[in-house]
């Protein structure tokens, strides 16, 4: 099944216990989504605390960012899920025709999948950054072109992508509702849309397939436009799985007041939305603000699967003067980081743990929600007979599982990608008897099963 819905299909699971220790599980239960009611303390990352509530955090990236090292560990920290910024447009995939070049784009993919992040893929077919060749082909060049591209790069990361960006912004700005020209549109016509979705969910029909636009984040004749376009893809059984809302906010945009309700009309019709390219010019307060109010908005609809900011930091944005990110030019954390993970139920902080002393602990092992392609686990570490420090245990996982999230503890992965060591993460210290929780999302790739949990080794 292709359209899979982040809703709980366990029970509730209550324990008086955690609720004495853990008074937000409440927060959760009104989200519609029962995350993890046996943790011991919040996240305190974008990823982790997105993951509680069954979205993902995810950032644009820049390959040849990549060696940067502040670059690289705030988006190892913080992110689980990545969109090539530029890498897998028409012009840097297949810059002469039938010939492409994949190595930018793979040196993001690779690194993703090495820490578990999920992938989007932006973009198919779009009017920007087109080769020059594209435009001076002829009606029926243009349609093999279009869906040999798709095709091709589709196939290239099969399996591998979340959800794909197959048309993006085919509608013109102001209030006709019209399409925007462009040689697709102008040689192919209005079927060019349904044709490429076509194309796309052949290819790989493990994708999301998703129609991506700007300036269609609130009720306007350009949003009116795309969301008849989506209607009558659903009503005909044209595949599109998902809407992406670009969501670039400033002062002249800003996050329209109707931006809930425009998310959930669109999610109303079947379809997941996502904000894919979140950024809001400003700074301080009401740039924290803002950055609330789209966090909640996602929140509250329970179709809107995941947000993606667009960029790590503000020195490389593509409207850098602006300051419309999380981390600002020196990686610093900015009120707009502190908001929307407070938005998201997790807690600025974290980090230590461990130390010396001695008694043994265990571990126990429970499923505590699942989803259609992915579930979450979590971890109960119980002190022996004598108080300890520190604790250490593995979760392995069957591949092609992958895990793409973790909270309450600092995972370190072997080469295989497969066995996660776990460490405290501020929840090394327990009483005798006591115990502490992390938890983790598995992307199931296909496969169930349940991870298996080395022994626990306290200090
Ligand atoms: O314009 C913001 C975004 C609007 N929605 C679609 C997105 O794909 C788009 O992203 C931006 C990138 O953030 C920019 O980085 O798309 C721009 C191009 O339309 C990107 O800018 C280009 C520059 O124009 C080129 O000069 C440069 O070679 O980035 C290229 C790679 O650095």
């Amino acid at each position: 099944m292709i359209n899979n819905l982040p809703r709980s299909r366990g029970s509730v699971r209550s324990h008086g216990r955690n609720l004495l220790v853990f008074g937000v599980v409440g927060a959760f239960v009104a989200a519609g989504l029962v995350a993890l009611a046996g943790t011991a303390s919040a996240a305190t990352t974008l990823g982790a605390s997105a993951a509680e509530r069954g979205r993902y955090f995810g950032t644009a990236v820049a390959a040849n960012r990549l060696n940067e090292s502040d670059y690289v560990n705030t988006l190892n920290a913080e992110f689980n899920s990545v969109t090539p910024e530029n890498e897998m447009k028409w012009d840097a995939l297949e810059p002469s025709q039938g010939s492409f070049n994949f190595g930018n784009a793979d040196r993001i993919t690779s690194h993703a999948q090495s820490r578990g992040m999920r992938i989007r893929g932006h973009t198919l077919v779009w009017h920007s950054q087109l080769p020059g060749w594209v435009s001076g082909l002829g009606t029926t060049q243009l349609r093999s072109a279009m869906n040999n591209h798709i095709t091709t790069v589709m196939r290239h990361w099969q399996g591998r992508i979340h959800s794909w960006d197959v048309v993006n912004e085919a509608f013109q700005d102001g209030g006709s509702g019209a399409r925007r020209s462009s040689p697709f549109q102008d040689r192919l016509g209005n079927g060019f849309i349904e044709e490429a979705f076509r194309t796309a969910r052949a290819a790989d029909p493990t994708a999301k397939l998703c129609y991506n636009d700007y300036n269609t984040d609130g009720a306007n004749a350009k949003s009116n436009a795309v969301f008849a376009m989506v209607q009558d893809f659903r009503n005909r059984g044209v595949p599109i799985d998902c809407v992406g809302f670009q969501s670039h906010f400033n002062a002249q945009s800003p996050v329209p007041s109707d931006y809930r309700q425009n998310l959930q009309r669109f999610a109303n019709l079947g379809v997941d939305v996502q904000i894919t390219e979140l950024d809001i010019e400003g700074s301080g307060t009401s740039q924290a603000n803002n950055y609330r109010t789209v966090v909640d908005a996602c929140l509250a609809v329970s179709r809107c699967t995941g947000i993606t900011v667009w960029g790590v930091t503000d020195k490389y944005s593509w409207r850098s003067g602006g300051t419309p990110l999380l981390f600002d030019g020196n990686y610093n954390k900015k009120a707009a980081y502190n908001s929307v993970l407070t938005a998201l139920g997790g807690t600025p902080g974290g980090g230590g743990g461990g130390g010396g002393g001695g008694g043994g602990c265990t571990v126990s092992y429970t499923e505590t929600q699942r989803w259609g392609d992915r579930f979450n686990g979590q971890v109960t570490v119980r002190a022996g007979s004598s108080a300890i420090n520190g604790w250490t245990t593995t979760v392995t996982v069957t591949p092609p599982q992958q895990v793409s999230a973790t909270w309450n503890g600092s995972p370190s992965w072997d080469t295989s990608g497969n066995v996660m060591t776990m460490r405290p993460n501020g929840n090394g210290n327990l009483a005798a008897g006591a115990s502490t929780t992390f938890g983790f999302t598995v992307m199931a790739n296909g496969t169930w099963s349940a991870p298996t949990l080395g022994s626990c080794t306290a200090s």
